[in-house]
């Protein structure tokens, strides 16, 4: 068989969702079980953004393969199989390849400037209001006075800005692995970017593991995961040495707020992560959600975590924003989060608790 054809079949494999168990038999995984999917070769051939005909599409592959009958198949993102979303183009900005990823920004015609890495959404100055300000302050409004924060990831800097608002804090840390999405967003993003210019922010430019690796125990009151999606540089921040590292660089009674997917596409993985953040985090693991139009499905979800010690109860904050002086004299209005959301994002729907054993009362 030529390389092209066992290539085809691969893929076709995947797009019938069937993986190579490693005994050289196949098993059948679900369309939303990204750790069988994750180990699969087929996605060497990773998603590029495409913009074909003035429209984004969210996360059609650039080769295309043609199936049984000599069609056109085109192999979209096998974290949602399927589906593509699409943005009408109004001009491409900027696109370049850095170390980790292919790095796209364009200006869209009613979702502003939006930022892509390696075919994926990340932002839109819409929509990124309902992801920066919930990732941030459900878990700072959950405890009392946070003063010591990490972020792992959120290089484009809205996160940041967030923690901002909070003048409880004293120190925050944040570790981005891809120096080019810090510098695309300073230049394309200033909204976001903005969050760097605080002076109690020091910036990391690495790995996050290494990182972790050498931060005293005990060192944050709160650790915010923005990671982009556990396929290229992200797939590690979804296993269990990544949550181990994690829950030793808290204090006692110190949170961890995780990008967690989404509820209509990734129940597997939700399960997968709260399964392993219940055996490493001893005090409470929840899951909570956010309304995103631009990301797969609309919705994003998030891990609250605790570690021992002075218990939390997430889904009622104790550190109120609406209290917080800092949070409304700010450079920018909140637009999306308040008590009222933080509360209502621990609401969760029966199919999701029926499909997710964890999250069942
Ligand atoms: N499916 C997209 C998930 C993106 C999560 N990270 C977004 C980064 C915004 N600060």
């Amino acid at each position: 068989m030529g390389e092209d054809a066992g290539r085809d079949l691969e893929c076709q494999k995947i797009m019938d969702g069937k993986v190579n168990s490693g005994s050289g038999s196949e098993k059948v995984v679900p369309s939303c079980c990204l750790k069988a999917r994750v180990s699969a070769p087929e996605l060497e051939a990773k998603c590029h953004s495409t913009v074909v005909s003035g429209w984004f599409s969210e996360s059609q592959s650039s080769s295309a393969l043609t199936d049984k009958a000599g069609k056109m198949v085109y192999f979209n993102n096998p974290m949602w199989p399927g589906e593509a979303h699409s943005l009408k183009v109004k001009s491409i900005l900027f696109k370049e390849k850095s170390d980790y990823q292919e790095v796209l920004v364009f200006e869209s015609s009613t979702y502003g400037k939006v930022l892509v890495l390696d075919g994926i959404v990340q932002l839109t100055e819409k929509d990124e209001c309902a992801y920066q300000e919930m990732i941030a302050h459900l878990p700072l409004c959950s405890i009392p006075s946070p003063k010591t924060v990490l972020v792992v990831g959120g290089g484009d800097g809205g996160v940041l800005r967030e923690i901002s608002r909070h003048s409880s804090v004293e120190h925050i840390d944040i570790c981005e692995i891809d120096k080019m999405v810090i510098d695309v967003s300073k230049k394309f993003f200033p909204e976001l970017a903005v969050g760097f210019e605080d002076p109690r922010v020091h910036l990391h430019v690495g790995d996050a593991i290494e990182f972790l690796r050498h931060v005293p125990k005990a060192k944050y009151d709160a650790i915010i995961v923005d990671s982009s999606d556990p396929v290229g540089p992200a797939q590690e921040l979804v296993e269990k040495p990544f949550f181990e590292t994690i829950a030793q660089a808290l204090r006692p009674g110190g949170v961890l707020c995780n990008m967690a997917e989404s509820m209509w596409l990734h129940t597997h993985l939700i399960e997968d992560m709260l399964s392993v953040c219940r055996e490493t985090f001893k005090g409470c693991v929840h899951y909570a959600w956010t309304s995103v139009p631009t990301y797969p499905s609309g919705v994003i979800g998030f891990l609250l975590c605790s570690t021992e010690g002075q218990p939390v109860d997430f889904l009622n904050p104790i550190n109120p924003i609406e209290k917080l002086d800092g949070a409304y004299h700010h450079k920018r209005e909140l637009r999306f989060y308040n008590s009222e959301m933080h509360r209502a994002a621990f609401a969760l729907p029966p199919f999701l608790k029926r499909e997710v054993r964890l999250l069942r009362d």
